[in-house]
């Protein structure tokens, strides 16, 4: 190249440089999930205890799609030697998995710890350590003891006291090496998505009550771990502890619709953050209106969704060291027009808000229904999320992309990239101040109501194989190379794994 040229070249360069920083900050952390459900299997080993999606998909077989299981799942009971060499070969900087509440206490209770699944963290929690990769550990993903669901489950106000006893116990075992921790996962799952739908364990539905009795005492639960970790191990242990919320960005389909794509965020996030998040505390105030409003309409006494005790707000006040989101798709929403029919809450309509949504017509599809591609919303959310609770720290706890088959996978590759620049510009331009993110999943697993159907791994599992062979996707070559050089720059080269 002569001199001539090169100067064009590097000025280009620079120019382009500019324009696009396609970079990571030093120090930002990328991980990997999974939960235990999903991968574990190993269901009813030694003295593991049942647990209501054990339960839910034995006896009611027909509501997942190929009708499978979690018994032997991606088998990381046994496997987890190779779980660890995955997140090693990719780089993580921190591996997010769950704790089986039936596997540690099997009777659901913290009468009995099960020496078992005691070795079995421990030596997950160590293998890693001993890589150089942080444990990031959720308590709590969707797998309740089917004990405590025979006594109500979430629906049952002393759920709060069991998760406690529950929480103590696992960071009296692990707070020791365990510095990140995650209460509950996506507890308008757990609460909205339950009992709107039927779809997932228990298969109860009761939209205008258990939704809402289930929303505080999540909340509650939430905090009482808080609370203790707070007063009990952290003076020791120094660790941070937050709850992973789920989050489907709202658009107005119309200008005028604007204040009803507000009223659904806070119906969504708000719901779940606004008492642990705000200055104040307690629900969200339009959300109390709105679902008082209705509740008067529907003949009830006074509004469902339950309200707290000024003791309670600042209980549950304040109880985060992060903000912990988990975020995939986006729904353009507007008012519903008379005589129009309600799909459930919250991946469809909000009968309750008297509200439609639909994809924006430019959004794609994917494998799975709920699921529309729309890269700005993370960064409209995120952008959201500091205008609502201020300028604190964000995690990323869970983004990912379904495919149904293949090894290749450039359509996944497409999505982590579109929607990493996007987080890029929340950083770069919105000022968030994010430091981490992580990819769901590490591998394909059981993924709930569309069984092993749909897959989300960056690695493939193959389950006609009995131990289950994990072979990386190209998706993971590309996120490993990320985790190396910092940059979503095209330029940068490609390793191999
Ligand atoms: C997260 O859920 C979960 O944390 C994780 O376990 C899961 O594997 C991952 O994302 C990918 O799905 O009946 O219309 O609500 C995301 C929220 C909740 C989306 C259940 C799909 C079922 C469809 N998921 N929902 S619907």
């Amino acid at each position: 190249m002569d001199w001539q040229r090169a100067v064009v070249f590097s000025t280009l360069l620079a120019v382009s440089w500019c324009a696009e920083d396609l970079t990571f900050p030093p120090g930002f952390k990328f991980g990997a999930a999974t939960a235990a459900f999903q991968v574990e299997g190993a269901w009813n080993v030694s003295d593991k205890g049942e647990s209501k999606w054990d339960r839910f998909c034995h006896e009611f077989p027909h509501k997942i799609q190929d009708r499978s299981n979690g018994d032997v799942a991606c088998d990381s009971y046994h496997q987890w030697k190779r779980d660890i060499e995955m997140a090693e070969e990719l780089g993580l900087h921190f591996y997010r998995f769950s704790v089986s509440w039936t596997r540690l206490l099997p009777s659901g209770f913290a009468n009995h710890i099960s020496e078992d699944g005691t070795r079995y963290y421990n030596n997950l929690i160590d293998g890693l350590l001993e890589k150089g990769i942080e444990p990031f550990v959720t308590l709590y993903h969707w797998d309740l003891p089917q004990s405590l669901q025979d006594l109500g489950g979430w629906t049952n106000p002393l759920v709060a006291d069991w998760f406690a006893d529950y929480a103590r116990v696992v960071f009296t075992l692990f707070g020791d090496r365990v510095k990140w921790w995650i209460t509950i996962n996506e507890p308008i799952v757990i609460c909205d998505v339950v009992y709107n739908s039927g779809i997932m364990a228990p298969p109860i539905i009761s939209p205008e009550t258990g939704a809402y009795l289930c929303n505080k005492n999540v909340m509650m639960a939430h905090a009482r771990a808080y609370r203790i970790y707070d007063e009990e191990f952290r003076p020791k242990y120094q660790g941070k502890v937050s709850v992973a919320n789920h989050h489907i960005w709202f658009d107005p389909l119309t200008p005028a619709d604007a204040e009803l794509a507000e009223l659904a965020r806070q119906n969504a996030v708000g719901r779940y953050a606004h008492p642990i998040y705000s200055k104040t505390g307690g629900w969200p105030a339009s959300i109390e209106k709105a679902l008082e409003e209705v509740s008067l309409k529907r003949g009830y006494s006074k509004s469902s969704l339950p309200a707290f005790t000024q003791e309670e707000i600042e209980f549950v006040r304040g109880t985060y060291d992060f903000y912990a989101m988990n975020h995939y798709t986006s729904r353009l929403i507007r008012k519903a027009r008379e005589g129009e029919t309600f799909n459930f809450w919250p991946f469809a309509d909000c009968i309750d808000l008297g509200a439609k949504v639909q994809k924006q017509e430019d959004w794609d599809v994917t494998s799975t229904f709920w699921f529309f591609i729309h890269p700005e919303g993370i960064r409209r959310q995120l952008a959201w999320l500091k205008q609502q609770y201020g300028d604190i720290e964000f995690i990323i706890t869970e983004n990912g992309f379904p495919t149904v088959e293949g090894i290749h996978d450039p359509i996944r590759i497409k999505y982590y990239k579109a929607y990493l620049k996007q987080v890029l510009l929340a950083i770069k331009e919105d000022g968030v101040y994010l430091t981490g993110y992580t990819a769901w999943s590490l591998m394909d697993n059981f993924e709930w109501s569309d069984g092993y159907a749909t897959k989300f791994g960056l690695y493939q599992v193959d389950y006609n194989d009995p131990h289950r062979k994990r072979t990386p996707r190209d998706s993971a070559r590309f996120y490993k190379n990320l985790i190396k050089t910092y940059t979503l720059d095209d330029g940068a080269t490609q390793d191999e794994l």
